[in-house]
């Protein structure tokens, strides 16, 4: 496995690429364009400027995530054809400089939803958590309100600025059903996907997180059967996963060791973390011991390394320790534990390996 930990850049992150470098193991960043608005078309010196700040580290980019998809192409609508074009030309830039793998996701309007990203662990850290009742019972727009009179509250797919289109989105959403859904990611993949197989580019989808409908908004990458179907839209080595354990794992009933053994070949980018599920439905993040959370971490690890995985692997998120101040979820301490941990098991298996 080829470990890599995603960086915000310069400016956009509280961990240094100093301090990534001494992370063991660590050999690429995952990264993105983060203020370029969903649809546009990356403009080619950012990313050569992305490029020129990693390398002095011996840092590669090989996989970028996300390149968000414009809400038009998820809703199907007439003007999705030039957002397609768009996203095909930033495939052919992320080509030019060695790109491999293109996360992405196709979640209606929100991105992750959590209900508290500061919740109290029984350690005195802290972490995401969603409480599920709050979001079945909730109102999004009461949601908005919220994060809007709290400006330390921002996740990824609630950006201020299309908050102030939520009322529009919603009303676009009321008659998308999953069906109409499937058959808009149908659309885009059998178009981007031709460009990303000419590039040697695999287009890895990351679940819905968490991965259930919520504000009645459709979701459907959300487990085995559904993954399946995916696969199947468009058969090919490019139309790929982002398999993440923990955005799937929130759902007792998705069992991700068995995901990772079947899916073994289209999997381009492993997110292993571990999630602590509630009997009411509720889950919090936890560190990545498997003794720690609902996921088996080790097992999980172990149908990587039984399938001979060379694929891309992050820690994905991790909890705010030793009074870090950081982005939610995203902190350089408890990653880099999970780092280790993640090693810890991955080493052992390699030295049974050999010793059998
Ligand atoms: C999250 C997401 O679970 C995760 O990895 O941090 O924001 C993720 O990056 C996107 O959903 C991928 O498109
Ligand atoms: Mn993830």
């Amino acid at each position: 496995m080829k470990m890599v930990f995603r960086w915000y850049g310069a400016g956009n992150d509280t961990v240094t690429l100093e301090q990534i470098k001494q992370i063991p193991g660590v050999e690429g960043i995952v990264w993105a364009l983060h203020d370029v608005p969903a649809g546009e078309e990356w403009p080619l010196d950012r990313i050569l400027e992305v490029q020129k700040t990693a390398h002095p580290y011996g840092f590669h980019i090989d996989v970028v995530e996300s390149v968000n998809v414009h809400e038009d192409i998820k809703l199907g609508l007439p003007t999705r054809d030039k957002y397609i074009e768009n996203y095909k030309r930033t495939i052919e830039k992320l080509a030019q400089v060695g790109v491999k793998v293109i996360c992405y996701n196709f979640m209606p309007v929100f991105d992750w939803t959590r209900t508290n990203l500061f919740e109290k662990l029984e350690d005195g850290s802290t972490a995401l958590f969603f409480e599920k009742a709050k979001i079945d019972n909730m109102d999004p727009f009461e949601l908005v309100d919220q994060i809007a009179s709290n400006p330390d509250l921002t996740m990824p797919g609630w950006e201020p600025e299309r908050l102030k289109h939520l009322p529009q989105l919603f009303q676009a959403y009321r008659n998308v059903t999953e069906e109409n859904l499937w058959s808009n990611l149908k659309y885009f993949l059998e178009q981007i996907i031709p460009v990303a197989e000419l590039h040697d580019i695999k287009m890895a989808i990351h679940p819905d997180d968490p991965p259930w409908s919520v504000f009645g908004l459709p979701r459907i990458i959300t487990n085995k059967e559904n993954l399946r179907r995916l696969l199947k839209l468009v058969d090919s080595p490019s139309n790929a996963l982002t398999l993440c354990s923990g955005s799937l794992g929130s759902n007792p009933k998705n069992n991700i060791s068995e995901m990772v053994r079947e899916f073994a070949d289209r999997i381009a980018f492993a997110h292993i973390r571990n999630v602590r599920v509630y009997e009411n439905g509720d889950f919090i993040e936890t560190s990545h011991r498997s003794s720690d959370g609902s996921l088996d971490i080790s097992e999980i690890v172990k149908a990587y390394h039984d399938i001979g995985f060379t694929g891309y692997v992050r820690p994905d998120h991790g909890r705010h320790i030793w009074n870090e101040k950081c982005r939610p979820g995203y902190g350089l301490y408890d990653r880099a534990l999970g780092i280790m941990y993640l090693w810890g098991n991955w080493d052992a298996l390699e030295r049974s390996k050999k010793d059998a």
